[in-house]
């Protein structure tokens, strides 16, 4: 059987399953200078430098006619999907649903909450709005991949240690092997992405595997391509 060569071992490609990407919340709040994120005192030009690394991974699935799925962080402008405890916590100057430099924080359809025009999604792929940290939470992602019949999913974006790493988890508790792309992910701290991945790894692949962008094309390729 194919693999992927992957921490803390190879990364099996079975032949009766085809892999999904998930691609989480490159939205313009959070990468974008002049943003929520950038708002808040963060140093967004970490999560820009990826920007290329996980547009040759999409690339990658695009040329495969393997599935893409994009999330966004979003609430409904009504605010009746955001809990009062995830709004009010934190000592924030800007909170879920006021006006940020890029429009309502964290709103659906708002303009700071559009996924970066180099990363935007094309037809056939599935763009989700998911209203928790957890991509499973209160959205169609399980209905989706049930449709595609993968237990493999690749995971990339923002920020390593909140959305990307809690919905790896929701997807290990799910019976998915998951794979994140450690190039095509970040955090606004460095050593929370490091620690992150260690989690992840550790004990034989408690959470699941960590591979390099250029391996995981390297691999799809050989193993999905014509
Ligand atoms: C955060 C995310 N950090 N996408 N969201 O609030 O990780």
């Amino acid at each position: 059987m194919k693999s992927i060569d992957a921490e803390p071992f190879a990364y099996p490609l079975p032949p009766d399953t085809l892999p999904v990407l998930i691609v989480i919340d490159m939205q313009r709040d959070f990468i974008e200078q002049g943003g929520f994120g950038s708002a808040l005192g963060n140093d967004v030009s970490l999560l820009l430098d990826i920007v290329p690394t996980v547009k040759k991974l999409i690339q990658a699935f695009r040329d495969l006619d393997l599935p893409v799925i994009h999330t966004r962080e979003a609430h409904k402008a009504d605010l009746s999907d955001c809990p009062q405890s995830k709004r009010l916590r934190g000592d924030c100057k800007l909170r879920i649903g006021d006006k940020g430099p890029m429009g309502r924080v964290l709103i659906d359809g708002e303009p700071g909450n559009a996924i970066i025009p180099e990363l935007t999604p094309i037809e056939g792929e599935y763009e989700l709005t998911k209203p928790g940290k957890g991509a499973f939470y209160n959205t169609s992602l399980q209905e989706i991949l049930d449709k595609h019949g993968t237990t493999l999913l690749l995971f990339a974006g923002v920020t390593t240690e909140v959305c990307v790493q809690t919905s790896m988890r929701e997807a290990n508790d799910r019976g998915y092997q998951c794979l994140l792309v450690e190039d095509a992910t970040e955090s606004y701290f460095p050593e929370f992405k490091r620690a992150a991945i260690d989690m992840i790894t550790a004990q034989g692949a408690i959470v699941g595997w960590v591979a390099d962008c250029d391996e995981v094309v390297e691999a799809l390729k050989d193993t999905y391509g014509k």
